[in-house]
């Protein structure tokens, strides 16, 4: 089993974070992205859509999508639960896993997309579409700081999935100046306390 990884890459962080917290230890390999080694045929065959990250399992069946890796590691590895407890829980955690990838992840690396010149003659860039999409990070970093005064975590008393998207998705804003803001204190809070984790170094 391996998983093929990128440093530089938000997704592939998701993955790593989730397997320090179960304590797991996967070999990586690493796909330069910057070189569009990832869109190579030999690639493609493990992930068409020739995206990181993917596991490759020792049978050769690949999965890419990252919360699916994750799902496959949680039934491996129950503890500590990163998808809930229960099926309360578990239900809790996903709609939070979601829209922690609607609201927060998706737009800031939309934004990536459509306004970095790290994607210019890669993909058809739309620089408005981009600031669209900064005006809808901002205002769903606003949304999670009036969340999180009513609880420690995002999807609850627990840290989970929801928490590693956020943070991964919050810090892949820097190098599109999506910062947290002075005032939203409840979710400075919560970003120092997850970054803090041995796991955020992963
Ligand atoms: N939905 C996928 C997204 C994967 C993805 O977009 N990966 C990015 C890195 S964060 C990638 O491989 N980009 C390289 C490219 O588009 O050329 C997941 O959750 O794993």
């Amino acid at each position: 089993m391996k998983i093929y990884d990128s440093q530089v890459a938000p997704n592939p962080r998701r993955v790593r974070i989730f397997l320090a917290e179960k304590g797991v230890q996967v070999p990586y390999e690493q796909v330069d992205i910057v070189s569009g080694a990832n869109r190579s045929p030999e690639f493609r065959k493990k992930n068409p859509l020739a995206t990181v990250p993917v596991l490759e399992l020792d049978d050769g069946t690949c999965i890419a999508e990252s919360v699916a890796i994750c799902r496959y590691f949680e039934e491996l590895y129950p503890e500590p639960p990163l998808f809930g407890r229960n099926p309360r829980e578990r239900a809790i955690v996903e709609m939070w896993q979601r829209r922690m990838e609607f609201h927060v992840f998706l737009p800031i690396v939309m934004v990536f997309r459509n306004c970095h010149p790290f994607f210019a003659g890669r993909i058809r860039q739309v620089p408005e579409w981009g600031e669209v999409n900064r005006e809808w990070a901002m205002e769903g970093l606003s949304w999670l700081d009036r969340e999180l005064a009513e609880r420690r975590f995002i999807a609850g008393d627990s840290f989970t999935i929801a928490d590693i998207t956020a943070l991964c998705g919050i810090d892949f804003g820097r190098v599109s100046n999506i910062r947290i803001q002075p005032e939203q204190k409840n979710l400075k809070r919560w970003y120092d306390e997850v970054s803090s984790r041995p796991s955020a170094k992963a």
